[in-house]
């Protein structure tokens, strides 16, 4: 990370995204920031000097060309911010102006014309972890906060933007870093007649405080993959029973056409929802029949498709017409995959429920519902919630979720704990055991961004978008 003692140069980027809005952000770090700011910020009492952190009301002024006399491109609020209490720890100027993206972009072509340069995606956070503001972690965490769709993921992203996986990662690297320091003075000293390493302690430590850690921050890792990227829940069944009704009720809108038709549904229709804070990507297909109609045969091709790549299919079957040899056939086919059985329309159901028996031992769960009058709803959510993350308990440990990079290096790390371990109970020599305490470190440290290769950083920082 050379570029910590360096100058750098000035960058720009419209903060906001594109698309009207109240107001439109533009950033501008770098040292020639002020300096930049002063040539097209005319503040509304010229005599005022500009403090650091203090927002001034005022106009952008395009430059006194022949064409444009001093235009007036926006009437905005600006700040300079000195460094080093910025976000990039540089000097920072921010441009509060209308939120037209065109003129955003006025006022951006205009900054273009000094010694500045457009900003790469993710280069303002970029700058804040080289500056030292961030770890790697958290700079991760801006990203998964952007991007979070849930309040669960939000959670997520804030504890590691607080540094929560930083801790917990640099915690069980100083636990190595002590267990190495004393395999070295046993290296220096190899003829001491004391034995100046407790293999006994050392195991103990390692265990404890390096590999169990590891290996809980592995198993977050499920909940972190889950948190970002979401899952995908189809529902499923023969025409008729309910499924339209069902996404339309966990929707709370008229989504999805609903008729006592059977073979209403022909297209999937797919719509994002927040499940327990999870969030899931909701598939409602056409009902599966043998039907010489093409559209609809064309949508029961596009419904089977959707099952197999489900991580979880809602089961549905009508509990007022019991179980047909179709829906035998049908729950055959998919047996495979992570099923909840769900039997709707208990409204209308007066007697005993219809046996259940083999399907039942088949899916993960049974929960009973009625579409229309949306019972049991809370029930079902409750079992998708169950399902996806396996133990409830787990999940709400810690706020704390590695994402596949960390998982990666966290992985290595625990193999080369092993090692070290294996070592220790083999009384081997200290160089050996000093090496695989070390490979231990330098993936904690890959992590925490200490070193990490410049590949590994654009690949992160590639993932951001323009202006953050
Ligand atoms: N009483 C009652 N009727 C329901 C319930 N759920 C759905 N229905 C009715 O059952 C019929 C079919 O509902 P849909 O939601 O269209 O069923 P579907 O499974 O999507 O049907 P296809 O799209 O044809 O495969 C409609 O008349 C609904 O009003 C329920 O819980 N109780
Ligand atoms: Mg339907």
């Amino acid at each position: 990370m050379s570029a910590e003692n360096e100058p750098s140069d000035t960058i720009v980027a419209i903060s906001t995204p594109p698309g009207a809005g109240g107001i439109g952000v533009i950033r501008m770090s770098g040292p020639r920031s002020l300096e930049i700011l002063r040539q097209i910020f005319q503040p509304h009492d010229p005599s005022c000097s500009l403090r650091s952190h203090q927002l001034y009301y005022g106009h952008i002024l395009a430059p006194n060309t022949t064409t444009e006399k001093n235009k007036i491109v926006d009437e905005v609020l600006a700040v300079f911010m000195r460094s080093p209490k910025t976000y990039t720890r540089e000097d920072v100027v921010e441009i509060h102006g209308h939120g037209n993206f065109l003129l955003l972009q006025s006022i951006l072509e205009l900054l273009l014309r000094y010694p500045v340069r457009l900003a790469e995606p993710g280069e303002f956070t970029k700058r804040a972890f080289l500056n030292g503001r961030l770890d790697l972690t958290q700079a991760e965490a801006v990203i998964d906060l952007l991007s979070a769709r849930t309040r669960k993921g939000i959670d997520m992203a804030q504890g590691q933007l607080s540094g929560r996986l930083y801790e917990r990662v640099d915690a069980i690297r100083q636990a190595l870093v002590y267990m190495r320091a004393i395999v070295e003075v046993a290296i220096d000293f190899p003829d001491e007649d004391i034995e100046i390493i407790n293999y006994d302690e050392l195991i103990q430590q390692l265990e404890s405080m390096v590999m169990a850690p590891l290996a809980t921050l592995l198993r977050q890792g499920h909940q972190g993959r889950i948190l970002r990227e979401g899952i995908t829940v189809v529902i499923a069944g023969l025409p008729n029973v309910g499924k339209s009704s069902l996404l339309n009720t966990i929707l709370q809108e008229e989504r999805a056409l609903v008729t006592a038709i059977a073979g209403t549904t022909r297209d999937t229709i797919e719509e994002y929802v927040d499940i327990e804070g999870i969030p899931v990507r909701i598939v409602d297909t056409a009902g599966i029949r043998d039907t010489t109609e093409e559209i609809e045969e064309l949508g029961i091709q596009r419904a089977k498709e959707q099952m197999g790549q489900a991580d979880l299919v809602l089961f549905m079957i009508d509990l007022v017409k019991g179980i047909s040899t179709a829906d035998h056939e049908l729950f055959a086919s998919i047996q495979h995959k992570p099923v909840i059985l769900v039997a709707n329309k208990m409204d209308l159901l007066s007697g005993e429920t219809p046996d259940l028996g083999a399907f039942r031992q088949h899916a993960l769960a049974l929960v009973v519902i009625s579409a229309k009058e949306q019972q049991g709803i809370s029930e079902l959510k409750q079992a998708i919630f169950k399902v996806v993350v396996e133990s409830k308990e787990q999940w709400e440990e810690d706020g704390c979720a590695p994402n596949l990079r960390h998982q990666d290096a966290l992985t290595r790390a625990y193999t080369a704990s092993g090692q070290a371990l294996k070592g220790l109970q083999t009384k081997t020599t200290c160089d050996l055991l000093a090496i695989d305490i070390q490979e231990c470190v330098a993936e904690l440290d890959a992590i925490v961004g200490v070193t990490t290769t410049e590949d590994i950083l654009d690949l992160i920082f590639q993932q951001f978008c323009l202006g953050k």
